[in-house]
């Protein structure tokens, strides 16, 4: 190469990098089983969110933004790979089903055990690996859920940096899974904080984080257990959630058994709240606050002490309140402060959304099953989405527009959203039409899954 081409060569380098916009740093906070009216800003009469309603009161709100899966685990793998559960592989949690009765897996029994051996497919790509490509920093703090064997583990797809527990749910104060340990520390286990509230453990880390890649782009993924049920096997405390005493003080007292779950849920919440805003905080202390995308949403809908507002059902279920969920974001200067909107979206257009803001590629020959949301989100356009499935154990939803259909142990019928949001009055006798479409969307949905890749741990053949 002459001097001179050599020359235009590094000009045109410099130029590239010099026209290119700043990665912003992104800020992914995922809370656990927080229900659709779990926060001040969707119009709770008693949950105290005053820094999440701070966030929604600086970017936008959703209303109707939809988990692509009614509880933890497959619902963040859509979440991080952009693609139906069905479609990724990850179409029911890892867990230990015995531990429902109390069970205590001995740790020969639970090296075999389905919640120890399984996990995420690893030929799917994570928004981790995609952003680290693009020159992030990456780090995830709190709940893992893509599987506990090493070659699951956050450092081996596509994050820098790892701290919190590997399956779907722990005491909040010993870190056991039902008596298992189950904190890591990067690819290896820890109890060096044992007795401690995770709640603190995973903001400590996620300034640690943030204070050392300032200077970087950054992504984090801050991942809550709050405010999930304990994972304990003493009676006394599985079935709640656990909260430090000065968060259950700024309640009254609860009388009976519900407020008292309710009470332990608010204060968890509560306590992940000011988590969050300190946080913030410390985006802003680093001047960073113009260049930070923060989204907050809820993995699921209501759990045990959680509240579904106005919708039906809560998690687990494929009725709206095991499927809506509250979504905040805040990216100033590309969204408008006190946004709310009612477009019909889901976590499946994150990963796009979050792929096109850091100027990442997305992955090649990779099916997504969502959009670039963010046109939506600025109130430039309309939702291209058209309809959502949710599939669980035989059980099914199907919106198709302003139609929901679901078909479940439960119950289930027909519903029009857009007049019926607690989805109380069953269509189906009188517009089997519609009743029709909805249903075959769905069978159409199930073949085409059906015909995607297999991919592990349950579509394995
Ligand atoms: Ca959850």
């Amino acid at each position: 190469m002459g001097s001179m081409n050599r020359y235009l060569a590094v000009f045109a380098l410099l130029a590239a990098s010099v026209s290119a916009a700043r990665q912003p740093n992104i800020l992914l906070i995922v809370s656990d089983d927080q229900g659709y009216m779990d926060l001040g800003s969707m119009g709770s009469s008693d949950i105290l969110t005053p820094r999440l309603d701070r966030l929604a009161a600086e970017g936008i709100r959703l209303t109707s933004y939809y988990a692509a899966w009614p509880a933890c685990t497959p619902s963040r793998v859509a979440l991080l790979t952009g693609r139906y559960p069905q479609r990724n592989g990850t179409y029911d949690n890892f867990r230990n089903d015995r531990v429902n009765d109390g069970y205590r897996y001995p740790l020969y029994e639970y090296a075999i055990s389905p919640e120890r051996v399984l996990g995420t497919d690893t030929r799917e790509i994570l928004l981790s690996q995609v952003l680290s490509a693009a020159g992030y920093a990456t780090g995830v703090f709190g709940k893992w859920d893509l599987g506990s064997l090493k070659r699951y583990l956050p450092l081996q797809r596509g994050f820098d940096d790892f701290y919190g527990f590997v399956n779907t749910g722990i005491d909040y104060w010993t870190h056991e899974r039902y008596g298992v340990p189950s904190m890591y520390r990067r690819n290896a286990p820890t109890e060096e904080d044992k007795g401690r509230y995770t709640t603190a453990l995973f903001e400590r880390e996620t300034l640690r984080f943030i204070d050392e890649h300032k200077a970087d782009p950054f992504f984090v993924y801050l991942s809550y257990n709050a405010p999930h049920g304990a994972s304990s096997l003493d009676p006394g405390i599985r079935g709640f959630v656990q909260a430090p005493g000065k968060c259950l003080d700024q309640y009254p007292s609860p009388d009976g058994l519900a407020a008292e779950r309710r009470h332990k849920f608010m204060a968890a919440v509560t306590c992940m709240d000011s988590s969050i805003g300190r946080v913030l905080d410390r985006v802003d202390e680093h001047g960073l606050r113009q260049d930070t995308i923060v989204i907050f949403v809820s993995d699921n809908g209501a759990g045990g002490g959680g509240d579904s507002g106005p919708l039906r059902g809560r998690k687990g279920q494929m009725f709206e309140g095991g499927v809506r969920v509250p979504f905040l974001m805040r990216w100033p200067g590309e969204i408008a402060a006190g946004s709310v909107s009612d477009e019909f979206l889901t976590g499946l257009e994150v990963f796009p959304m979050l792929v096109e803001a850091a100027g990442a590629s997305l992955p090649e020959g990779v099916e997504l099953d969502g959009f670039d949301m963010l046109s939506v989100l600025q109130g430039q356009a309309g939702s291209e989405r058209e309809s959502m499935f949710w599939e669980r154990q035989g059980e099914y939803g199907a919106r198709l527009g302003r139609w929901k259909l679901v078909h479940s142990r439960r119950g289930g019928g027909l519903f029009d959203l857009s007049e019926d949001i607690a989805e109380s009055n069953d269509l189906t006798k009188e517009l089997p039409d519609v009743y029709e479409r909805v249903r075959r969307a769905y069978r159409d949905w199930v073949q085409e899954m059906a015909a995607a890749d297999p991919r592990g741990p349950f579509k394995n053949y």
